[in-house]
């Protein structure tokens, strides 16, 4: 018998196409990080495979946007070698009601805010269980940190009002360490009063390299849902 499709699985792949379908030709992409995003670099892939699309360059967001873009056959470019990026789709971990969001649950946050906040038009793709009415409410806030300074950060983070834990590895082995060999801190906040002044309050701490709080980054939210048992974007 065959086992009924996993309905996450099927609104993640839906709002994915939905938007690989955004893509234009001679258009330079930025690649997300996370399960939503994966399906969108899949199914641009498959596009450029159909001959639906053309001459499209992908810059990617991390080590895995990188593997999952040569695996469907996107070319890619670092970002010193492109004047522009059309577009950037990727994912999020919270989106509250304003388009702000709360990303890094992938760990990624530091390269993806760089390559979303530059792109012309940054698209969110997401499964309704993301929307909040204020961050903070059901995920952690990532934050990157230098190693050697661990203790002060999460100090100035208490007086800030948050609660920082180390992120450790799926086996608990050691800590998580991110693209640029630094650790991250997961951190709770009762209440996100104001994302944009706790976002330049955190990344002015010496020792932060990035937190995950994308304050009016992104311009197009899409969110999959089921409706009626359909899938719909
Ligand atoms: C990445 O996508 C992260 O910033 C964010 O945490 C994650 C969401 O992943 P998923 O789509 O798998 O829920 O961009």
């Amino acid at each position: 018998m065959s086992q009924a499709a996993d309905p996450v699985k099927v609104v993640k792949q839906e709002v994915g196409k939905a938007a690989a379908d955004r893509v234009r030709s001679h258009s330079i992409v930025g690649l997300g990080t996370g399960s939503t995003t994966a399906y969108a670099v899949q199914f641009i892939g498959d596009r450029l495979k159909r001959g639906e699309l053309e001459d499209v360059v992908g810059i990617p967001t991390s080590f895995q946007a990188e593997v999952l873009a040569k695996q469907y056959g996107i070319p890619l470019a670092t970002l010193d070698a492109v004047e522009r990026i059309d577009v950037a789709i990727d994912g999020a971990d919270e989106v509250d009601p304003q388009k702000n969001l709360i990303k890094g649950g992938g760990a990624a946050h530091t390269r993806e805010k760089v390559v979303d906040a530059a792109a012309e038009s940054f698209v969110v793709v997401v499964d309704s269980g993301k929307l909040v009415s204020r961050l903070g409410e059901s995920f952690l806030l990532p934050v990157e940190v230098i190693p050697m300074a661990l203790a002060p950060v999460t100090r100035a983070i208490a007086n800030l009002g948050g609660t920082a834990e180390l992120r450790m590895g799926v086996k608990k082995a050691g800590p998580v360490i991110t693209d640029q060999g630094n650790l991250v801190l997961d951190v709770k906040f009762d209440q996100i009063a104001d994302p944009g002044e706790l976002e330049r309050a955190l990344n002015n701490i010496p020792g932060v390299l990035e937190n995950g709080l994308f304050v009016g980054v992104a311009d197009i939210v899409l969110v999959g849902e089921i409706v009626d048992g359909q899938p719909r974007v």
